[in-house]
């Protein structure tokens, strides 16, 4: 046991009546919501990046955390980081971690040391997960902050990059694969571009395209039987990036032969910096039958960049999951808090609150997204809207209808459409009812 949570116990679920901080109010485990626990619901993952390799940096100035595995640079800070991480997941009784390589070790002066590195770790977390209930709900690769990978990774012009970017994909899915994760995932940090003055976007693209089906060779190879996600973002780093959204990803997925073997990994602040909701997303990966896993997170709605900051909205993170739950709810995803602290918050018990509101905010909305389908007053209002296209003629029309055919009816039977209302503002109200 390090001191680093010293006096911060074990977090409990107390209700929405206690006052004390360091409790879960609305997140109980064992609390079952539409037949299931709501820890096997959610599946709650910390993002080890942000609680634990970030230090508080932002555009404007350096490190403002202090923490006992400062500087990152060496085995030693890396295993007592680790030490530190498994501690939290404790304390928060966190089913699931997710991580990146350049995360967890120390960037080594070639990549067979970084390999080295990386393998003694993972040896590390799978003695640490042997007694722990912690399990890895993802792992991925970092080709984004190192310098190498400023042009990008599998889209980079030097097929050295490519060369490498594929090296460190195999080293981390074999990492990911030994701890028993059940997803991958690639985000394209720097797949895209600056300037399409130096860019051959079809290059880049078939590049990327045969990079992903090694990504799904070499999962079948070494029989890895989680998901491989990709997660969708529309710019920053790059001024763009080719993983804009879920329609765009899923459009790249058919045109490489992917979307029976590729899923998304949806996150809410890259929704927004997309122009979407984030409902809007994963309704959209539901629709196409790519729904993964999600990232939980909450982007300032003002400030125009990725802020990463915890959830606190529950009516917006209800209609998320009222769309999760209407899709069956997660198989091998989950909900990974893609989330930091601000950098003021200095402290341990930082780290310990933030969870615990992530969490209890999206315990609210699971609670709300599932009373609304119990209720069943949405898909109602849906069946009623949609109801014309029950009729045996409606019916006809669509499978085998032509222009010339229905030109006919039209003409024959003076078909003359009378418009309805929407209702919007009486679902908003109903929504309301439940958040
Ligand atoms: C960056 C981001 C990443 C991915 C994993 O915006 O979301 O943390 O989730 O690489
Ligand atoms: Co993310």
């Amino acid at each position: 046991m390090t001191d680093f949570f010293n006096g911060i116990n074990k977090v409990k679920y107390e209700g929405p009546d206690s006052t004390n901080p360091l409790a879960f109010h609305h997140y109980n485990p064992d609390e079952v919501v539409m037949g299931k626990r709501m820890e096997d619901h959610l599946r709650f993952a910390v993002a080890y990046w942000h609680s634990y390799a970030w230090e508080g940096g932002d555009p404007f100035g350096g490190r403002t955390f202090d923490r006992p595995w400062y500087p990152q640079d060496n085995m030693a800070n890396a295993k007592l980081k680790a030490d530190i991480a498994f501690e939290m997941f404790d304390i928060l009784d966190a089913p699931f971690f997710c991580f990146h390589d350049y995360d967890v070790r120390p960037e080594g002066a070639t990549f067979a040391e970084s390999t080295k590195n990386l393998e003694e770790i993972v040896d590390y977390f799978a003695g640490k997960m042997e007694s722990a209930k912690v399990k890895l709900l993802w792992g991925t690769a970092n080709m984004f902050s190192e310098r190498r990978w400023m042009s990008g990774a599998s889209t980079n012009p030097d097929p050295d990059v490519f060369a490498y970017a594929a090296a460190t994909v195999k080293t981390c899915m074999d990492a990911t694969h030994k701890l028993g994760g059940q997803n991958y995932v690639l985000w394209g940090g720097r797949e895209g571009y600056e300037t399409l003055l130096n860019t051959d976007m079809k290059q880049e693209l078939d590049h990327m395209g045969r990079f992903l089906n090694m990504v799904v060779e070499y999962k079948h190879k070494i029989g890895f039987k989680g998901t491989i996600l990709v997660e969708p973002k529309p710019q920053e780093p790059s001024k763009h990036q080719y993983d804009y959204d879920a329609a765009t990803c899923y459009g790249f997925l058919k045109k490489y032969g992917l979307e029976n073997e590729v899923k998304l990994n949806l996150e809410q602040g890259h929704a927004i910096l997309a122009g979407h909701s984030f409902e809007h997303e994963i309704a959209t990966a539901v629709a196409l039958g790519v729904l993964g896993s999600i990232d939980m997170n909450r982007n300032d709605y003002q400030s125009g960049w990725d802020t990463d900051q915890f959830p606190n909205n529950v009516p917006e993170v209800a209609l998320a999951y009222y769309h999760i739950l209407q899709d069956g709810g997660f198989t091998t995803g989950g909900t990974n808090f893609d989330a930091k602290i601000r950098r003021q918050s200095l402290d341990a018990e930082d780290l310990i609150a933030s969870h615990i509101g992530g969490m209890d905010v999206c315990a609210r909305a699971l609670k709300a997204a599932a009373a609304m389908i119990e209720d069943g007053g949405l898909s109602d209002a849906l069946s009623n809207r949609y109801a014309g296209w029950e009729t045996p003629a409606a019916k006809e029309m669509l499978a085998n209808g032509t222009l010339d055919s229905i030109f006919d009816r039209v003409m024959s039977e003076g078909i003359n459409p009378q418009p309805k209302s929407g209702r919007q503002e009486i679902l908003e109200n109903y929504v309301n009812r439940f958040v």
